[in-house]
């Protein structure tokens, strides 16, 4: 593979000889032999024989054959010393299988990994660095994407985490004056959170921390209870843009949980009501159906915040998140931005009118059926340029409306859903969109950009990706 960097300056940096050793902890459930191979090897190659403290494999009882007796084998065939396999008797979920992995751990950091990536050279030591410098600094590689149906690796933009109201994990843009300054982009920034699959952090601080939830199941919202855990304790969260880790984003989740129990709305109710106080209001109100539903025992999740005496889920707002909108539940004015009324949209200016045209493909944005239809899909479809049910409106409160009836709106609470025309709500956030850089049409609270899936395909499909400034995710507004 070629070696991609995000900046060439990062080169030039150099990092100290006497770096804390890391433990590498990898939990998969059914993953491919192959690629968990691929994961390790890549660890071996790329990581100095001094700083890899052990590789801690754990697996949470997949059922994939060539994971048991072949796996087994392949580490004592090819003497890899250092590679340890522990394997959960019961599914865990990767929450607690992360836990299993790091009590086995003897390293001075843990290094937390999907079981589906590839490190870049020189990924280690600018984790290290600001961990050796202060303990409770936890850090994240930036995420380069390696496609999931071709394997091939590609860099990715850097950006920073952040998250919506519906609790889902998205990516921010970062403001220039990070990406030019003098460093360029290599000096750590802050994230106000992680996406969750790969960070490193000192294991003393890790255990001092809390570690995770235990009572979080399968998968999901152990990323925001971590980040904001950090942040409201004491710690503080960083994305280091010189470690670059490549990680495979898949279009679905290869498995379930067992009993089809939505584990993500119960992480999330779990840590909504230990860590976000007040805010809560602003997850509930949009899953009102989720105030009834149990979500287990979280007493000693709430001695550890009185414990670790944490500060508030505002403070954190204020001072880590604070281009954070908040309408609704805890919104700063009482007055509700006015919403349409019998689907007459209120006055706000227009900045552009027209068809919104697909460069890759050049098709044009259009409803699936009716644009009078309430949760109708979007698809691409051949311009007409008579037809003004193609004509979008895009106004300075970055709506996009089509033929002057529903809005372009991506569901917060959830986020695989492609993109529907909906009512307008005239308060932003699920309905927000800026026509950017490359031509791309970035969506605020998912933090991810408009594309048409296959361009190939007769039936147009568009979904929210992560932006990479590729043809299928440029747009333009034209007459
Ligand atoms: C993201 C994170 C992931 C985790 C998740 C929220 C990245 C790149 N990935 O989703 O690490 O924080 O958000 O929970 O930020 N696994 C098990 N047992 C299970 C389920 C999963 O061991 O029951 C393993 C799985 O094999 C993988 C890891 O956990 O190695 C993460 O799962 P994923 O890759 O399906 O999550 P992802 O990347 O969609
Ligand atoms: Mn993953």
């Amino acid at each position: 593979m070629r070696h991609l960097f995000g900046s060439a300056r990062c080169k030039e940096r150099s990092y100290p000889i006497n770096l804390p050793s890391a433990s590498i902890i990898l939990c998969f459930y059914n993953e491919a032999l192959s690629t968990l191979l691929r994961t390790v090897h890549s660890i071996l190659d790329r990581t100095p024989a001094y700083l890899l403290h052990e590789i801690i494999l754990v697996d949470d009882r997949s059922d994939f054959i060539e994971l048991k007796n072949e796996l087994e084998k392949y580490i004592a065939n090819n003497q890899l010393k250092k590679v340890k396999l522990i394997r959960n008797v019961m599914r865990e979920g990767l929450i607690r299988g992360r836990m299993v992995g790091s009590s086995h751990a003897t390293g001075d950091v843990l290094v937390f990994i999907d079981s589906h990536c590839e490190v870049n050279e020189m990924w280690l030591q600018p984790l290290l660095a600001p961990i050796k410098e202060d303990h409770s600094t936890v850090v994240c590689p930036l995420i380069d994407i390696i496609n999931a149906d071709t394997l091939i690796y590609s860099s990715s933009p850097i950006v920073k985490g952040g998250f919506n109201w519906g609790l889902h994990f998205k990516w921010d843009p970062v403001p220039v004056s990070l990406l030019n300054g003098p460093e360029g982009a290599t000096e750590p920034f802050k994230s106000p959170t992680m996406a969750g699959g790969l960070f490193a952090i000192n294991r003393d601080y890790f255990n001092k921390l809390g570690q995770y939830d235990s009572g979080m199941d399968i998968w999901g919202g152990e990323n925001l209870e971590i980040s904001f855990r950090i942040w409201m304790c004491g710690g503080q969260l960083k994305i280091v843009p010189c470690s670059r880790v490549g990680h495979i984003f898949r279009k679905w989740r290869p498995y379930g949980s067992p009993g089809g129990v939505d584990t993500m709305a119960y992480n999330s109710l779990r840590l909504s009501h230990v860590w976000m106080d007040e805010y809560k209001e602003q997850y509930l109100s949009l899953r009102p159906e989720l105030r009834k539903q149990s979500y287990g025992d979280i007493s000693e999740r709430l001695e550890l915040r009185k414990k670790l005496n944490c500060t508030s889920f505002k403070w954190y707002l204020d001072n880590v998140y604070p281009e954070m909108e908040v309408n609704g539940p805890n919104g700063k004015s009482k007055i509700q931005p006015p919403l349409f009324i019998n689907k007459s949209p209120k006055r706000s200016k227009i900045l552009q009118r027209g068809r919104l045209y697909n460069l890759q493909t050049s098709k044009c944005l259009a409803a699936q059926k009716y644009p009078d239809q309430k949760g109708g899909k979007v698809v691409v479809k051949e311009c007409d340029w008579t037809d003004s049910n193609q004509v979008w409106i895009y106004n300075e409160e970055h709506d996009l409306i089509l033929a002057n009836l529903l809005c372009l709106d991506m569901s917060e609470t959830h986020s695989s859903d492609s993109p529907r025309l909906m009512k307008c709500h005239g308060s932003g956030g699920s309905q927000q969109w800026t026509l950017g850089v490359n031509n791309s049409l970035y969506q605020i609270s998912a933090g991810q950009c408009l594309k048409v899936i296959d361009p190939d395909n007769p039936k147009g499909y568009v979904a929210m990706a992560i932006c990479d400034g590729s043809r299928s995710q440029q747009w333009k507004l034209d007459n």
